[in-house]
């Protein structure tokens, strides 16, 4: 009795908590929201507020969302928000508008009139237009599911944005990109004329280097959305391994990557799949994927999801019949030593471009020189084409930077080797061989850590698991 008094305290706190958690994840629900592993509203909090820091006194910033964009006649491409305005309010709808002031600005919304730093302005709900394109946040959504101070409908953004002109110096907005169209492009040359017209001269900056910035460095709960996405995207990678036979279509492979990345709550593929067999493993952005696959040949699988925003970015390369030929080893051990080699020097501090960019390529060009598929020292550039890597983020080539390395910055490391058919002066036994491994890195303080340790990548490794047939998780 005693202890059960003693313990129902603390058994209402846990249903309560239990409650409150359910409750939240269905009110949620009549947003749309169903996911329960979104970045949470604090994180976008604190950007803004970075950005508000950035941009000192007497500031101004807004910043809009994507356009929707036609694929064909009635049809539209799905909707997919631009990163630098997700990074800012988390929100995944089209013509939603944010204005950041560094001034306290006076409004009245649906929680009442107070002074804030942040107006959100979505689309109103509105239960005709819902019932064809889905549920929206409204500003009481926005409100309670971003956690902005205060939310409007995006017919009400002149006013506020008057009254935050009136006392600013600056005001930071992005350049419309050349494909703005629709509600977003109205409103974007609308806050031109608005500015324009004000009695007095405001600065126009862009703030994207600022947000940009921002973006290079991941937080902690970044990384486990990003870890997600590298976890579901090596799902589908094991699959394509374990699936892959003579006689199969490239498509095959990219529906089984696609199926086993959506099955396990990818909303899409970071870019379209690259799947590409024998003569097309030579083309580095093939994603036509209609081939046959025969054996003998080898196929480089460029694919990967994307988790909540956040972009994955994964290259295999593997022979179709489970087993390597002489020659295919022989080019894929070089890239996967150059790959070794670069990855051991990535740190903090470390310029990308040059020093570990350099490693990978010293690495090929004497594999190639030794194998005797070139005879001048120079000649690897024709065969390692493209860059050794870049950063990965909201976008899968995400915001540049000079290359040195910051602990939190996520890498791939993605070496490679193409010979094409009928090159001339190279032994045909090399024809039509190409080679890519691409993984991505976290720079940690003092190394770096291996996001897809976990997916085969020794050429041994591949072959092992593409005797594993059947499906993955079973
Ligand atoms: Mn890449």
């Amino acid at each position: 009795m005693n202890t059960i008094g003693r313990i129902s305290p603390f058994i209402v706190l846990v249903l309560t908590l239990l409650c409150s958690a359910s409750l939240c994840a269905q009110s949620y629900a009549g947003y749309g929201i169903y996911d329960t592993d979104f970045l949470p509203p604090s994180f976008f909090k604190s950007n803004r507020e970075k950005l508000l820091r950035q941009i000192g006194d007497s500031a101004v910033v807004v910043l809009y969302s994507a356009s929707e964009h036609t694929r064909n006649n009635d049809v539209e491409f799905q909707f997919r928000q631009d990163d630098d305005f997700f990074y800012m309010t988390g929100c995944n709808e089209p013509s939603a508008l944010l204005i950041l002031s560094s001034n306290p600005i006076e409004v009245t919304d649906t929680t009442g009139t107070h002074t804030v730093h942040e107006i959100l302005f979505v689309e109103s709900r509105n239960s005709r237009a819902e019932t064809w394109t889905g549920r929206r946040l409204g500003p009481y959504g926005a409100i309670k599911v971003l956690g902005v101070e205060s939310a409007s409908t995006n017919t009400e953004y002149k006013q506020a944005l008057r009254r935050a002109l009136s006392k600013a110096k600056a005001l930071y907005i992005p350049l419309p990109p050349e494909e703005i169209n629709g509600k977003i492009a109205d409103m974007v040359r609308d806050i031109e004329q608005t500015t324009r017209s004000m009695q007095r001269s405001i600065e126009i900056r862009t703030p994207l280097h600022l947000i940009r910035g921002m973006r290079q460095v991941k937080s902690a709960e970044e990384l486990k959305v990003m870890r997600k996405g590298v976890e579901i995207s090596m799902e589908g990678h094991r699959q394509m391994m374990r699936s892959c036979k003579d006689g199969m279509y490239e498509y095959q492979l990219q529906a089984l990557f696609e199926f086993v990345g959506k099955d396990r709550g990818a909303e899409y593929t970071a870019y379209p799949c690259i799947v590409g067999s024998g003569e097309n493993s030579v083309i580095l952005h093939y994603n036509t994927n209609r081939k046959q696959l025969h054996a003998g040949e080898i196929i480089v699988m460029d694919c990967a999801m994307e988790y909540h925003n956040y972009a994955t970015d994964i290259t295999r390369t593997i022979p179709v019949s489970g087993r390597f030929t002489d020659a295919q080893r022989a080019i894929y051990n070089i890239v996967y030593d150059a790959q070794e080699e670069a990855m051991k020097l990535v740190k903090p501090g470390v310029n990308y471009y040059k020093e570990v960019t350099q490693r990978a390529g010293e690495v090929i060009r004497n594999g190639l020189l030794q194998l005797g598929v070139i005879k001048d020292s120079a000649d690897y550039k024709k065969y390692f084409i493209h860059g050794l890597g870049h950063p990965v983020g909201l976008d899968v080539h995400d915001v540049s930077s000079d290359g040195v390395l910051k602990e939190g910055e996520v890498w791939t490391v993605e070496p490679g080797i193409y010979i094409p058919a009928n090159t001339e002066g190279v032994d045909s036994k090399w024809w039509n061989i190409g080679v890519r491994i691409e993984d991505e890195v976290l720079v940690t303080g003092d190394g770096n850590e291996l996001l897809t340790r976990a997916l085969p990548r020794k050429g041994e490794d591949i072959e092992k698991t593409m005797q594993e047939r059947g499906v993955v998780g079973k």
